[in-house]
């Protein structure tokens, strides 16, 4: 069962920003030209887009590391270094991301054609331009650009149709599939032909519809038997199921027990209470006593299911069961999609303390959330002033500064913001 890959794991990585330059300008003639080191370009985006020319996650079983590029440094002569490529993860449509960590789902890729940012590239630092003041006109520091981290996602792809076909092994769904769309499904008399859904597109008057052909599912599927759990991921996310027996029972089964069985099986799984389900009587050509299929199908009737009797091989009964699939699906909910983790609160640092850096005056104290802790601050405001200083305090950056030997008239230098230490 080597092609069916619907589940996957990968890594990733946005690029690092690149890092500011020192630099002066250098002329001729031109006595201690100012500070003119460029900034670091961004690292690149993560990108995952939804392709509808893909159809299974096979590709990521080759190739599970993706990398964007990393900014390009700065450099002299106010050189802003280039920005770092995006990269691009291409997935069919109804591939969700989770976080490998604990299961969050980061991206529903349910859309056709939509692209979402992933991860994004570190901010590029900035040059020692911009850091000249009145007092320090050549600033012989910069900006180192944001390292990014390497996440690991799980894959999981979760067909998105209106219809989902279910049923018994080779009770005929890729047949009916085949029938009823220009799909050309695998088609065979053994069980467990198809391995990964197949989807087409069936009109019906002015109303088009996704049909998906799902994998065959067995008696204990919920616990995993016959590939069970990755088969029942496809029928989440369908509106409508077409339940198919094998109405001839031409492999000595019992049309009503395997509608039972199915049925317990989805239940099991977490099947959502009230979604409809029409009961499709196949191979009806195999029966020749016509009274036995309306007994057939009145006995599903009398359980509160609509069935019809059809013949893919025949290609006969399916106006009926076109019509009402057609009246169900205006009045039935979307298809299930998940809610996405935050996006913002994904690509929080997590605080991993600080480490204090010496470069002749300047004490840089760096760690993963210190641009966060400054991006939270507000200069401006007194308040806000006041809970920066507790909190460097709070911290211990304090007292460590002190021990590293800043003092009066030091430069501290947090993030992308500088200051005075003022003991
Ligand atoms: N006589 C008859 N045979 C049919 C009919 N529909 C399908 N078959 C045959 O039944 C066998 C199985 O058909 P498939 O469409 O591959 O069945 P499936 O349900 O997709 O099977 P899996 O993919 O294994 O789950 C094939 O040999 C088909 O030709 C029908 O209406 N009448
Ligand atoms: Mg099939």
């Amino acid at each position: 069962m080597a092609s069916f890959v619907d589940r996957v794991r990968i890594t990733a990585k946005a690029g690092n920003g690149g890092n500011g330059c020192v630099s002066f300008h250098r002329e001729k003639f031109v006595q201690n030209g100012g500070p003119d080191g460029g900034d670091g370009g961004n690292g690149g985006d993560v990108v995952v887009y939804a392709d509808p020319n893909m159809h299974t996650l096979l590709d990521f079983r080759f190739h599970s590391k993706y990398m964007a590029e990393n900014g390009v440094d700065g450099s002299a002569n106010r050189c802003h270094g280039k920005r770092g490529e995006d990269l691009i993860i291409k997935v069919p449509v109804g591939t969700v991301f989770l976080r490998a960590e604990d299961g969050a789902v980061v991206a529903d890729m349910s859309e056709p054609g939509v692209s979402k940012v992933l991860l994004r590239g570190g901010r590029g630092g900035h040059g020692n331009q911009h850091f000249a003041t009145p007092t320090r006109q050549a600033p012989n520091f910069a900006k180192p650009g944001i390292k990014t981290e390497i996440h690991e996602f799980r894959l999981e792809l979760k067909t998105i149709a209106d219809v989902g076909l279910v049923g018994f092994p080779n009770v005929g769904k890729s047949t009916i599939l085949a029938t009823l769309t220009a799909a050309k499904p695998k088609i065979a008399n053994y069980h467990f032909t198809t391995l990964t859904p197949n989807l087409g597109i069936v009109k019906r008057y002015e109303t088009d519809f996704v049909l998906a052909d799902i994998p065959g599912l067995v008696e204990g599927a919920s616990e995993g038997v016959g590939l069970g759990h990755d088969f029942l991921r496809h029928v989440e996310r369908t509106r409508l199921l077409l339940h198919v027996v094998d109405a001839a029972g031409s492999e000595g089964r019992d049309p009503l027990e395997d509608f039972r069985i199915i049925n317990e099986e989805l239940e099991k799984y977490g099947e959502p209470i009230g979604r409809p389900q029409l009961v499709v009587l196949n191979k009806c050509d195999l029966i020749y006593d016509s009274d036995e299929i309306k007994e057939l199908k009145k006995k599903f009737e009398d359980m509160g299911y609509k069935a019809f009797a059809v013949s893919a091989a025949m290609r006969r009964g399916f106006d009926e069961l076109l019509d009402e699939v057609v009246r169900l699906l205006p009045e039935l909910p979307p298809p299930l999609t998940f809610a996405e983790e935050e996006i913002e609160e994904f690509r929080a640092v997590p605080d991993d303390g600080f480490t204090i850096r010496r470069e002749n005056d300047v004490f840089f104290v760096e760690g993963a959330a210190m641009q966060h802790f400054i991006d939270s601050v507000n200069f401006e405001d007194e308040e806000s002033l006041n809970w920066f200083h507790r909190t460097l305090r709070d911290k211990g950056i304090i007292q460590a500064l002190r021990d590293k030997g800043a003092g009066e008239g030091s430069t501290i230098s947090i993030g992308d913001m500088e200051f005075d230490f003022i003991d």
